[in-house]
């Protein structure tokens, strides 16, 4: 990860919880032998930070296991293996996802609930792979409102990928049947979904969604080839919560975490990788087309663990 997403990231992840550097770097900055107090002061950064009680405490017994078999007893070792369970973790939350071939053109349907950013990572999206060299179609899957569309159309000018839409109130599958035909007629290599964020409660959310699945299935072989649902990091669990009943009925590939940039809650990386056995694909800093960073676990653990001390 390059130097500024890192800063970007550090930056979101405790930026209001110097209560948190203080409590890892309390744990982490220690020499000598291993003390009770030092997995203790971790296990509470950890749930600060919206690990999860259940993880955090789990990642701390561990750590105590390994003290009392004395497998770990000094306190310089800590860190080290803080590190490895950190991204064993995240490594078998991505292994449990295989990306699927097919197309062109390459599917990807953004989901989630209401305002936790799939438009806006419709277009961050999309400007990035553009920037890569593939051409980019996006379809306005969300047609639950017609400022939706609106709000779809205006970044699509602005990154200059054109926008398949249709009326307030149309079928999104009709949509996403519309947006592959040309993007198939135009040669186009990836399509981005935007969809409805309705509550997840609403049956007929996930209806609509399925139907879209089918519908692309039949239009491209494989697609969607990657259904990524949107998470506002602001929410912690309570966003967890809402992708557990997303991810059953959605089938759900990955997850971009946005609003790292608002929220001193990083930890919620871990609670998913652990409670959704998701891996955590991009992440959004900021409100502009260019803050949206591919997530790599690494970095994210050394954001987290390497600040501190
Ligand atoms: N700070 C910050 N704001 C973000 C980020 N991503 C999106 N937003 C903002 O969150 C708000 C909602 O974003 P949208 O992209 O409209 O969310 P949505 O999921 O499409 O919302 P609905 O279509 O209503 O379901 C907007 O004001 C965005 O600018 C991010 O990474 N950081
Ligand atoms: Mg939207």
């Amino acid at each position: 990860m390059a130097r500024s997403m890192l800063q970007k990231l550090k930056r979101g992840l405790f930026m209001t919880h110097t209560e948190f550097l203080e409590k890892v770097g309390d744990a982490l900055r220690r020499t000598g032998p291993v003390e009770p107090v030092h997995i203790d002061r971790l296990e509470e950064a950890l749930i600060a930070a919206d690990t999860g009680v259940e993880l955090s405490l789990r990642l701390a017994e561990e750590l105590r296991n390994r003290v009392r078999k004395g497998t770990l007893e000094d306190a310089a070792e800590l860190r080290p293996a803080v590190r490895e369970q950190l991204l064993e973790l995240l490594r078998a939350a991505e292994a449990a996802s295989v990306p699927r071939g097919g197309g062109p053109p390459r599917v990807t349907l953004l989901v989630g609930v209401n305002g936790t950013g799939k438009t806006t990572t419709a277009a961050k999206l999309a400007k990035r792979l553009k920037e890569s060299g593939r051409s980019v179609l996006l379809a306005a899957a969300d047609t639950f409102r017609a400022a939706a569309v609106e709000q779809l159309k205006v970044w699509g000018e602005r990154v200059g990928a054109p926008v398949v839409h249709q009326a307030e109130g149309a079928d999104p599958a009709a949509v996403v049947f519309d947006a592959l035909a040309a993007a198939r007629a135009r040669g186009i290599d990836e399509v981005l979904v935007d969809t409805a964020g309705r509550l997840h409660t609403h049956a007929n959310l996930m209806k609509e969604l399925e139907k879209v699945r089918k519908v692309a299935g039949r239009e491209v072989p494989g697609a969607p080839h990657e259904v990524l649902l949107v998470l506002d990091a602001t929410t912690g669990s309570n966003g967890i919560e809402q992708a557990e009943r997303f991810g059953a009925t959605a089938g759900v590939d990955g997850v971009v975490l946005t609003k790292l940039d608002g929220t001193a809650k990083g930890g919620v990386v871990l609670a998913i990788a652990d409670r959704l056995k998701l891996p955590v694909r991009w992440v959004g800093v900021g409100e502009g087309i260019d803050d949206l960073l591919p997530f790599d676990a690494e970095g994210f653990v050394a954001a987290l663990l390497d600040t501190a001390g």
